[in-house]
């Protein structure tokens, strides 16, 4: 089974080598032999071969069973044009493998009540999924451009969604609350946009498909009042490219920490694209402060959803729980009594 490795920038090289130290984990004692191969993508690759996604990246990922991948960009690279910007490779990458659906899972961990900065009632038993439409929206949508106007400069971008795309997604949901409470909550902003109008209409066709979900539509501005208000009202959220960028980091919250938030990139067939909801933090790069755990259970999310393997997914994500139970913590989830690890250490503990 073959695994590409796009670590990035940032904390991502530190984070990836402990979900790549996890999956080392489960092949040792006659466990399913993973090919591993790194290549460079984001700033790291723009720097050393002028393209933060070099061909020989992407046709490597293509052909992969799986990617595994850790963040892209930095600020330096921000003020860039989208060619020369590491984020950029990111969403090239996506936009290539038509990784439309986004799966971030929202989880309290029970382990984890008191890091959580909110209170221990308001999150407890917090188990949602948020999905994320990830190859069009304004991320996409042409025109996009800069200028200047009368003396000022100008700048704008365009958010387009054809039915199609708002279709295939909105299934992904539809089958994605089936396997669990079979809610549905269809996040838009339609009473201001017309892709938001657009994207409802779409919900309501392609609910009729799915009788036995219960549909409903909501703001974008009242979930992220509601998320944190009564998160346990959420069974499967979806929504379009931007608000669920920025819904999914609030989400995050209430498991503690932006740093224990995996997720899933699938497109139905083909290769899937695993990664941690974080960013590549340039703040705490390189000084072994950042949580691998979002990277790590990205990882089971790859052994579950690419590779079929349940079973050592369910190994790795009871690792994770175990350590969590026996006190261990980074920084960032760090709570009184417990123990205080690096990247670094808390990836050999789950490891181990
Ligand atoms: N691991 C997530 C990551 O690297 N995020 C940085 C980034 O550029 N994200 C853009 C996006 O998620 O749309």
């Amino acid at each position: 089974m073959k695994i590409a490795v796009l670590a990035g920038d940032g904390i991502g090289p530190e984070v990836t080598a402990q979900a790549v130290k996890a999956l080392r984990a489960i092949s040792a004692n006659n466990g399913p032999q993973f090919e591993m191969a790194e290549a460079p993508i984001g700033d790291a690759a723009f720097n050393q071969h002028g393209d933060p996604l070099p061909p020989s990246t992407a046709e490597m990922a293509a052909k992969a069973d799986a990617i595994l991948f850790g963040a892209a960009g930095t600020y330096e690279s921000d003020l860039r044009p989208a060619e020369q910007r590491g984020g950029h490779g990111l969403l090239r990458l996506r936009k290539q493998l038509d990784l439309y659906a986004n799966f971030r899972p929202v989880f309290a961990f029970p382990e984890l009540l008191g890091a959580s900065s909110l209170k221990r009632e308001a999150i407890e038993g917090v188990d949602l999924v948020v999905l994320r439409e990830l190859t069009s929206d304004i991320y996409f949508g042409t025109p996009r451009g800069r200028g200047v106007e009368n003396g000022q400069r100008h700048a704008w971008n365009t958010m387009r969604y054809t039915e199609a795309e708002v279709a295939r997604v909105m299934r992904a949901g539809f089958e994605a609350a089936r396997k669990r409470r079979r809610q549905l909550c269809s996040v838009d902003k339609a009473n201001v946009l017309e892709t938001s109008q657009l994207w409802r209409e779409v919900a309501i066709e392609v609910a009729r498909d799915y009788p036995d979900v219960e549909l409903r539509h909501e703001y974008v501005d009242a979930v992220s009042m509601h998320l944190i208000r009564r998160p346990r009202d959420f069974d499967v959220i979806v929504t379009g490219n931007i608000f669920g960028d920025i819904l999914s980091d609030a989400a995050a919250m209430l498991t503690g920490s932006i740093g224990m938030l995996p997720s899933a990139s699938l497109n139905g067939e083909g290769v899937g694209l695993f990664e941690p909801v974080h960013g590549s933090a340039p703040d705490i790069a390189g000084k072994d402060l950042a949580n691998p755990l979002a990277s790590i259970l990205s990882a089971a999310l790859l052994l579950r959803h690419s590779l079929k393997l349940e079973a050592e997914a369910a190994l790795m994500e009871k690792a994770v729980r175990q350590v969590l139970a026996e006190g261990y913590r980074t920084g960032d989830i760090m709570e009184e009594g417990a123990t205080r690890l690096g990247t670094e250490a808390m990836g050999d503990a789950v490891a181990q």
